[in-house]
């Protein structure tokens, strides 16, 4: 055997780069091109007109993911020519240049415009190490990479994904508990986004410490990535979700007030907590159990005697309109006689040494053994594990832990897993751990209850964790910059297609100060994912145990954020077709606008479409905005702004900065004690008059089941043209009956006399439009008596709740 030449991929020479080199052989194929180099191998596939994948590998059989990408290369139409050593491959969206000489790839659209280049180094090695290398194109800016601490824009910053269990992390720290390799690159000529997927340990550096170029590479495995290119930021994380997947439509109650403490405990305890929301009349749906419900920490066990009955203790907070949601951690107690371990062992679900001999790592139940949910036939077992708690009657599953985490927090490498038949080590399968969990703990719940939809929050993921779960960001800090820090870290998710996230209002670790709550309790109104959480042996966190200011404030936002249900319901609905976020970074619709990438304003999102949202801090009492392009409606009075503007914006505590999109359409409903509680029948259309107009896809169903995906839901389009003056009401779609019998449409900015309802003999009528609830209800301290609305003199139709097509004339 000529050992100089097979070792040499392998050679000391591997500890320096090599790039792919010369393409020496290709050939076209059904969906794209295959060929090598002396050293390596490529293939590119055509998924859509605007998705190409490029994979790069030393090895002739490619390596792949089986866990993110759930699309299939569609047949699409592309040209692909051989020129002047060139291969160029068009599309009716992209054209790629790949150089002969290089394997450089550069694509651009179909009006010759460079969108993204790779540098001279090209893709390359170093040992197993792979890497792109890219040029950066004037000004770009790089957005999304998921769960990412930093600035919104993530130019000259690096970040690594290996997903991480990090107790009070610092708001610049990295990584965190879950990896999502995908970013998109923005800059004048056009925007693209880059999906790297490759489970192991990863890194992506913006140009940090360097300006030559921006990278990513992985440890090992193949470069693997998908290019994505369309006109604008919203097509490509819709082409993103499309590869990867959407959030389903979550049960109605998920999308309510959520109260978590680490741990409520015993039962009685539990109790008290529920009955004081519905006292107070906070509006909640979802108490938690963490890990103190369980026997010695044990899953799949109850403390007997902290929780003597939980079936009956379920049912009474059933009865007060709560959903219970436990926490599962992944770690099963290397106990003789306790059946999961007992199971695992023998029937071969754990995670294990080369040798076959059991991993164990300390976790909270002291030793543990740990499921190797990238098995099937474990995450089947664990599923019908989960009628211990699906029997109680619990609604929601929490997996915490799953990155997964150890005492130590230094897992060793050589450790097996499944990975689908294929094995790998956790180098490979770490990053993909926590999503598997979650993924068998939603495929348990939909087992279990199957006419239920699953609820599932994970703290650990990958791409593609939206199909499976809601993402909050973990062990987070009571302090006003973890606060934003937080809103931040939504928005990314939202930008790499988890829609569903949160952060735990008031802090983990620490304690919130009185104001700090009671802003983070009203921001957190208009979070995705709404949940207070607070850490063992800190002073109590409710909403209430910060004296009466921050309980009315509290109150007021949590009563808000009911009243939107409406709108919010039929966003998820959108957003779980659409892959589109529901807390979306200004990122996404103002993309070219270099303000907003600006520190002060990078925080500011619109949320459900019509609210920008400008977090502040606490300790503020005025703050800066800054109102990109369209007009902009202070929420609480009407106030009209025009855009591209920044302002000056009073913030006392209780008015946190909120303004209405111009041309937009949102719906409320009266209060509710929680999301399935009655309410007046009355459905709030507010229109908003503007020089662009909107369509407002409003959405119900029975919040519940999933007779929803066979046309039982109630779908209608309402759109205001502002050109013709006009709010139209199409037809009614589906077969679920309106909860609601009347509507009621509130016009905004628009002439009072001139709004006219076609072919109906209805009369304006006017009313003094204070607020949307009882002062004496949500306002108990007249010193602070202050409505969120204040609209006086505003134009309104009330009529029967029609269904057939309407139209409303006039809007000027
Ligand atoms: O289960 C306890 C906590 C939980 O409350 C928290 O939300 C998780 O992020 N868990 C971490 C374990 C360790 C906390 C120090």
């Amino acid at each position: 055997m000529n050992t100089s030449t097979s070792v040499s991929k392998f050679s000391r020479n591997s500890a320096r780069y090599r790039g792919f080199g010369e393409v020496k052989e290709w050939h076209s194929t059904r969906f794209g091109l295959e060929g090598k180099s002396d050293f390596a191998h490529f293939r590119i596939c055509v998924f859509q007109d605007g998705i190409i994948r490029v994979q790069a590998s030393l090895f002739e059989n490619f390596e792949s993911n089986p866990y993110s990408v759930i699309a299939f290369p569609e047949n699409v139409h592309f040209e692909l020519i051989e020129k002047e050593s060139q291969l160029i491959l068009t599309t009716s969206l992209l054209r790629m240049i790949l150089h002969l000489k290089t394997f450089n790839l550069s694509f651009f659209d179909l009006e010759g415009k460079l969108l993204n280049a790779d540098d001279s180094l090209g893709v390359s090695w170093i040992g197993s190490e792979v890497t792109a290398y890219k040029q950066v194109q004037k000004e770009e800016k790089f957005i999304g990479l998921g769960e990412k601490t930093g600035n919104l824009n993530r130019f000259g910053n690096a970040f690594t994904n290996w997903n991480t269990d990090y107790f009070a992390y610092g708001v610049g720290d990295d990584p965190l508990y879950m990896s999502i390799p995908f970013y998109m690159g923005v800059h004048e000529k056009g925007a693209y986004g880059i999906f790297f997927d490759n489970t192991h340990k990863t890194v992506f550096n913006f140009g940090a410490s360097t300006n030559r170029f921006v990278y990513f590479s992985a440890e090992d495995g193949d470069l693997d990535y998908y290019f994505i290119h369309q006109p604008t930021v919203t097509e490509i994380i819709s082409s993103y979700t499309w590869l990867t997947g959407r959030m389903q439509m979550p049960p109605k109650w998920a999308l309510g007030f959520q109260q978590c403490r680490y741990s409520y405990y015993p039962d009685s305890e539990v109790y008290t907590v529920a009955q004081t929301f519905r006292d107070k009349k906070m509006p909640a749906d979802v108490i938690y159990l963490d890990i103190h419900h369980m026997e010695g920490y044990k899953v799949f066990t109850f403390d007997g005697e902290k929780f003597s009955d939980p079936k009956a203790m379920i049912s009474r907070l059933k009865e007060k309109g709560f959903k219970v949601v436990v926490i599962m951690d992944p770690g099963i107690k290397s106990q003789k006689g306790y059946l999961p371990y007992t199971e695992g062992l023998k029937e071969d679900l754990f995670v294990k040494y080369p040798d076959g001999k059991t991993y164990e790592a300390q976790v909270w139940p002291g030793w543990c053994a740990f499921p190797d949910f990238t098995k099937e036939e474990t995450r089947s077992w664990w599923a019908e594990k989960m009628a211990f708690y699906t029997d109680a009657g619990v609604d929601g599953f929490w997996t915490d832990m799953n990155e997964p985490a150890s005492w130590g927090q230094f897992t060793p490498n050589l450790i097996e897993f499944e990975y689908e038949g294929e094995k790998a080590s956790h180098r490979k399968a770490r990053n993909i751990y926590g999503m598997q969990m979650a993924r068998s703990a939603k495929e348990g719940s939909a087992f279990q209850n199957p006419d239920k939809r699953p609820f599932v929050l994970t703290r650990s993921g990958f791409a593609g964790i939206q199909r499976f779960a809601a993402a909050w960001t973990g062990d987070n800090v009571a302090s006003e910059e973890h606060m934003l820090a937080g809103i931040r870290l939504v928005n990314s998710l939202g930008l790499s297609g988890v829609s569903f996230a949160g952060y735990d209002v008031g802090g983990f670790a620490g304690e919130a100060s009185k104001s700090l709550f009671a802003r983070w309790m009203s921001i957190a109104a208009f979070a995705p994912f709404y949940r207070a959480h607070s850490m063992i042996n800190s002073k109590d966190a409710e909403p209430w145990a910060f004296g009466e200011e921050v309980e009315e404030i509290s109150r007021n936002y949590m009563k808000l954020r009911y009243r939107l249900l409406t709108t919010l319901y039929s966003k998820f609905y959108s957003s779980s077709q659409s892959g589109l976020p529901v807390a979306e970074s200004l990122a996404v619709q103002f993309t070219q606008d270099q303000t907003i990438y600006q520190s002060a304003f990078q925080n500011q999102y619109l949320f459900c479409d019509s609210f920008l949202v400008a977090p502040v801090e606490s300790t503020k009492g005025i703050t800066k905005v800054y109102l990109p392009e369209g007009g902009w409606y202070y929420l609480y009075s009407d106030q009209k702004h025009s855009g591209i503007q920044t302002i000056y914006q009073d913030c006392p505590l209780n008015y946190l900065p909120i303004y209405v999109k111009g041309g937009q359409i949102f719906t409320m409903q009266s209060d509710v004690a929680f999301t399935e509680g009655t309410h007046d029948g009355i459905l709030r259309i507010h229109v908003y008059k503007g020089k662009t107009g909107s369509e407002y896809l409003h959405y119900e169903d029975a919040g519940e089941g999933l007779e929803y995906l066979s046309d039982v839901f109630f779908k209608r389009k309402i759109k205001y043209d502002s050109k013709s003056e006009t709010l139209t009401f199409d037809s009614v779609e589906g077969k679920y009956p309106s909860d609601f019998k009347t509507l009621k449409i509130y016009f905004h900015g628009f002439s009072n006399d001139t709004v006219s309802l076609a072919d109906k003999n209805f009369k304006l009528q006017r009313e003094d439009f204070a607020f949307l609830g009882k002062l004496t209800e949500f306002d108990p301290l007249p010193e602070h008596n202050h409505p969120y609305f204040e609209i006086k003199n505003l134009p309104y139709f009330e009529l029967d709740h029609l269904t057939e097509p309407f139209e409303i004339l006039g809007l000027k």
